[in-house]
């Protein structure tokens, strides 16, 4: 295993890339795309006790001369010396920030700590770039959000005005601002990419797509009665995440920074992603009453298969999100590939795959 040593050979040819937050579904979908292009991919991750993303194990393994393509670092965003250390050490032509806490309930629960890594966190980052002198010739991805449009109406584009609804969104738009400083005042190739949801088989479980199709999988294995939602009314703008680690690719190979929004120009609803997951699953629901109270039912038996929980309604939420993405399209000639239904068979084929593997593992999380 290669844990933190870099030894890149004098005279190597290959693009080095800096990944922060690399053990996330993103940074597992951007370094395949990346190390198939034949970049050296530096992979920067919290240690935790569980030890390294399986995705990430996977790249660990290769033939000799491999250990030098896929570096896996550890440090955190709130560590301003262990990001210093894996910029100097790596020397990165392009960086993907993709480092947050990213699930938007959660940061009402903790905004401080979302905070310090999504906004303090891209700072820190910005800040050893310059310092380490890496501006010229490096170019930076901003992981930057929908969640910033948060109360504008749909459709948003890049000029439509940030009303962030959430601790989260409100340290991403600092992290946005940051971003766009650092270029102007700095002259940093800084990019953001306002990526509206995105998901896939490698979501974590406690988006509300992956545990939908998790969900119906266990309920059509005979695993689990009951799914518990909140909000079924919000409407999302949901692409296939490897689309959209394309358009981040896309970005930074541009001569001159700019913002782009990633979207399908789609918007769909909680209970109508249910309804897809569900039939993609092999279970049909119609759905009866409203509010709290609103179920979805299995019309053969009459089983209760979805039933909503007040708890998972988040103080504020962002109803609408749908994104115009026609600057990507026109500039980067970025288009996302994968339609709602493609990603919905995509992720319960998965899903439906791992029950019938290990039928008892796990439970579906709040
Ligand atoms: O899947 P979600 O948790 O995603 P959300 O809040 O839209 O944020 C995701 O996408 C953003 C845009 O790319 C990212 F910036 C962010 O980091 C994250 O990746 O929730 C989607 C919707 C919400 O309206 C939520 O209230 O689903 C609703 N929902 C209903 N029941 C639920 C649930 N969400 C979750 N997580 N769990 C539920 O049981």
């Amino acid at each position: 295993m290669w844990v933190g040593a870099i030894r890149m050979p004098a005279g190597s040819k290959r693009t080095r890339a800096l990944i922060t937050g690399a053990s996330g579904q993103d940074g597992a979908y951007l370094a395949e795309l990346l190390l198939a292009k034949g970049y050296a991919v530096h992979a920067f991750v919290r240690r935790t006790s569980a030890g390294p993303a399986e995705h990430l194990l996977r790249h660990l393994d290769g033939p000799p001369g491999h250990e030098e393509r896929f570096v896996l670092h550890h440090g955190d965003m709130t560590d301003s010396a262990s990001l210093m250390r894996v910029l100097a050490a790596a020397r990165p032509v392009e960086v993907y920030n993709l480092a947050a806490q990213s699930h938007v309930g959660v940061s009402f629960d903790a905004p401080e700590a979302t905070a310090d890594t999504d906004a303090l966190g891209v700072v820190r980052l910005l800040e050893a770039v310059r310092a380490l002198g890496l501006g010229e010739g490096c170019s930076i991805y901003q992981a930057s959000t929908s969640e910033l449009f948060g109360a504008s109406p749909p459709p948003q584009d890049e000029t439509t005005p940030f009303r962030p609804c959430s601790p989260y969104a409100a340290a991403k738009v600092c992290a946005y601002w940051m971003s766009v400083t650092y270029r102007e005042a700095h002259g940093l190739h800084v990019s953001n990419g306002i990526a509206f949801n995105h998901e896939s088989p490698l979501r974590g479980d406690s988006f509300v797509t992956r545990k939908v199709t998790r969900a119906a999988a266990r309920i059509a294995a005979g695993s689990l009665e009951v799914l518990r939602l909140g909000n079924l009314d919000a409407a999302r703008d949901w692409a296939h995440a490897r689309d959209v680690v394309e358009g981040m690719w896309r970005m930074l190979q541009q001569p001159a920074p700019s913002d782009y929004v990633l979207a399908t120009g789609e918007a769909h609803s909680v209970r109508s992603f249910v309804d897809r997951a569900f039939d993609a699953a092999g279970l049909s629901l119609h759905w009866e009453g409203g509010g709290a109270d609103e179920v979805g039912v299995e019309p053969r038996s009459g089983r209760v298969l979805v039933g909503v929980d007040p708890a998972l309604f988040r103080p504020r939420e962002t109803n609408a999100m749908r994104g115009d993405a026609g600057k990507a399209r026109r500039e980067l000639g970025w288009t996302p590939r994968t339609g709602l239904d493609g990603l919905v068979a995509d992720m319960v084929r998965a899903d439906l795959a791992a029950v019938r593997a290990a039928p008892a593992r796990g439970a579906v999380p709040a």
